[in-house]
């Protein structure tokens, strides 16, 4: 009697929509009641609200008190770079991002890796070298602190800033430009080596405004590297606005383009220059625009308070020097909230995109439940699962995920995978296994094929 009552609430709840688009925007609405923090806002939508953390101001309790009850990813400022890592040729040094990384666990965020391969904060031995040994110190770096951070990381930002800035759509000279126009994907390609789990992005500025020839170069790589091949898994938009560079009207374009390519967008190192009531508006454009594009999967800020910005003269954070809320923490927050909206778009009119969602509701008597969102497109899908907690925190989990004869899976992050057609079972890495009580953390993997109907089971451990 009692496991039939169990059987029937723990009844799934399908809910399914097919479209065949004709290059306009589609939009699902869904509700989500209002969160009173940046993070917990994100995460009903399955995002993420980060911020660039200092080691150095770990010991601020005020900055420290806000970093915890605001945001759920983190990216150091400085001690990822080159420099930091790598201040002697292969002499590693990890203490300073190894103290952030450790206090985002600690508190359950998530951690974005910043960078491994970039023309700026080269340390002085590397900027003095060229052609193969500086390609082959690159590649070693890059295999290096990828293997340190190895299962430890949401994403890498593998290479930074590598465009050149206005209208001649090529890359930006350099020392690494100069060993070879293959080095980015060579840089890909070893962190892929090294990390195969972790989310792998090119990172830039200015490549937001969508009639601009920097961000058209950018596209037109990711656009070639997803057609051969190089492992490529997000772009994320630095987003530095200022009254020189505003925040462009086509914005959403530029976030919904690439993510048609097949990737996943992150808004990585947000700041808008300004105050009160446009700053305000300025912060909810930006975060409006990613929650309209299903795959922009979370924003990070560039820093906590103004008086901590790289240009703190500029005022373009969501907390003032003393740490309170700014017009544009407000704005930004009820972006988030009036969230739940996913657009898909295409580009174009032949495609049929369906986007499913299947729910288990959450364990009550403890125990992990699971759920799916499927981006399906004429070739294949990504499936974003969503493990959730029951009534009590869990230690582990194993999802299992029967997929459709035809679907085989190419690519995956945040989980590890035993089989990639037929029956799949999918199981926690090092940093997501422990999962408050009904709290969610979330893998995914693109497969070919169709995702329809999949429908993933959870225990947990
Ligand atoms: O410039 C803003 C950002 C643009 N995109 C890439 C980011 O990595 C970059 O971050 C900034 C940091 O916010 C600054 O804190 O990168 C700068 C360096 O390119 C950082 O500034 C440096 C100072 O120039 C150094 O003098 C200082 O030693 O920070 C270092 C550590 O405090």
């Amino acid at each position: 009697m009692k496991l039939t009552e169990r059987s029937v609430s723990r009844a799934l709840l399908v809910s399914s929509l097919v479209v065949a688009t004709t290059g306009a925007a589609l939009v699902l609405a869904t509700s989500a009641a209002a969160a009173t923090t940046l993070g917990a806002s994100a995460a009903q939508t399955g995002r993420y609200f980060g911020t660039a953390v200092s080691a150095n101001k770990l010991s601020d309790s005020t900055y420290v008190g806000i970093l915890n009850r605001e945001f759920n990813m983190v990216t150091p400022e400085n001690e990822m770079k080159i420099d930091a890592t790598e201040p002697n040729q292969n002499q590693f040094s990890y203490g300073n991002a190894d103290r952030i990384v450790s206090h985002a666990k600690s508190q359950g965020m998530r951690v974005r890796g910043h960078t491994l391969a970039w023309h700026s904060q080269q340390p002085g031995w590397m900027q003095n070298m060229s052609g193969s040994a500086l390609r082959s110190a690159m590649l070693n770096h890059v295999t290096q602190v990828a293997t340190h951070y190895k299962g430890q990381l949401y994403a890498w930002d593998v290479v930074n800033e590598a465009f050149a800035d206005g209208s001649s759509g090529g890359r930006r000279d350099s020392n690494l430009q100069r060993t070879g126009n293959d080095w980015i994907e060579a840089a890909f390609r070893a962190a892929r080596a090294a990390d195969p789990d972790t989310k792998l992005c090119y990172n830039d500025y200015n490549t937001d405004d969508w009639s601009h020839a920097k961000t058209q170069a950018v596209y037109s790589m990711v656009r070639d590297f997803k057609s051969r091949g190089v492992p490529i898994d997000c772009v994320g938009f630095q987003s530095h606005f200022n009254s020189q560079s505003p925040v462009p009207s086509n914005y959403q374009t530029t976030l919904s383009s690439f993510a048609a390519l097949g990737v996943d967008v992150q808004i990585t190192e947000l700041d808008i220059e300004g105050s009160g009531s446009t700053q305000a508006s300025n912060y909810q454009r930006v975060v409006a625009a990613c929650m309209a594009v299903a795959r922009c999967n979370g924003i990070t800020v560039w820093g906590i308070r103004d008086s901590d910005s790289w240009r703190s003269s500029g005022t373009p954070l969501l907390f003032d020097g003393s740490g309170n809320k700014k017009a544009a923490y407000t704005s930004a927050l009820a972006a988030l909230n009036s969230g739940g909206t996913t657009t898909t778009t295409t580009t174009t009119t032949t495609t049929t995109t369906t986007t499913t969602t299947t729910t288990t509701p959450p364990n009550p008597g403890g125990g992990c439940s699971a759920s799916v969102s499927l981006n399906q497109w004429n070739e294949g899908f990504v499936a974003t699962v969503k493990v959730t907690a029951g009534s009590s925190a869990i230690s582990g989990w194993s999802v299992g995920i029967a997929l459709p004869s035809g679907a085989t899976v190419t690519n995956a992050w945040n989980a590890q995978r035993s089989g990639n057609t037929g029956s799949t079972t999918w199981t926690n890495v090092s940093f997501n296994g422990q999962v408050p009580a009904g709290q969610s953390i979330e893998f995914g993997f693109q497969a070919t094929g169709s995702g329809s109907g999949i429908t993933p089971t959870c225990s947990a451990s």
